[in-house]
């Protein structure tokens, strides 16, 4: 059995997860500041742990020397929108940019999955300059809005916490609160515009009043 240095494993994936971070953010920030509607309204990245890489592995029959063809989202961001409509505008972000490309998209909205679970993943292939030259790593990127994510981080832990096993009552009552977000999305696109023009106005106030 080979061992694995997670340590240099993991390193470049670490590097890739601040970039994402930055750029996103500042994507966020760049909008704010030239005062035109941002789609993005958090960003999030995480690392997978060995302990999710090795289980990931296990399931697929991945061996360990195979890990970084196989595995595609050792690095992860994640982008939360507001509302349904800014998904599309951010893959649209995503599809016109020249520092990464795009391997796969996944579109769980369309087809949720049988979990009840919604979202857009976007697989990429992302470029570094490390130390030791350049290299390049796969990058998942989910897109959902906070109610899906709510569901999602929900329904994760319930799933960790069951170890994939979760009760039927519990996986009912999961897909009740799944349909719930679902409309709570749709409720919330039919007064996106009025919540919009409300959080700009906002932001012109914020701005005027720091500006004494
Ligand atoms: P973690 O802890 O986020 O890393 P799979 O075979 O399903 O494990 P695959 O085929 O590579 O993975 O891709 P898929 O189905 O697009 O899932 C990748 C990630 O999407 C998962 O990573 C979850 O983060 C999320 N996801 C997919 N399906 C569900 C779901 O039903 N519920 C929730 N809450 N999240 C989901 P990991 O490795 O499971 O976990």
């Amino acid at each position: 059995m080979e061992i694995i240095n997670w340590k240099e494993l993991l390193y470049p994936y670490e590097q890739a997860v601040e970039e994402l971070l930055l750029k996103f953010k500042n994507l966020d920030k760049e909008c704010r500041h030239l005062g035109i509607y941002s789609p993005v309204d958090s960003v999030t990245g995480r690392l997978k742990t060995p302990a999710s890489i090795l289980d990931k592995a296990g399931r697929k029959h991945i061996a360990p020397e195979h890990i970084e063809e196989e595995i595609e989202d050792i690095a992860g961001i994640r982008i939360l929108c507001q509302f349904v409509e800014d998904i599309q505008k951010v893959v649209d972000m995503v599809r016109s940019r020249r520092d990464m490309t795009i391997v796969q998209e996944k579109d769980y909205i369309t087809n949720t999955k049988a979990s009840g679970y919604r979202s857009y993943h976007i697989i990429i292939r992302y470029p570094l300059s490390t130390a030791l030259g350049p290299k390049e790593v796969f990058a998942e990127i989910q897109i959902r809005t906070n109610a899906m994510n709510f569901w999602a981080t929900a329904e994760h832990s319930l799933r960790y916490k069951y170890s994939g096993n979760i009760p039927q009552e519990l996986q009912d009552r999961l897909h009740n609160c799944a349909e719930a977000a679902f409309h709570l999305d749709q409720e919330m696109s039919t007064i996106r515009e009025e919540i919009t023009n409300a959080q700009r106005l906002n932001e012109i106030r914020r701005k005027m009043t720091s500006n004494i």
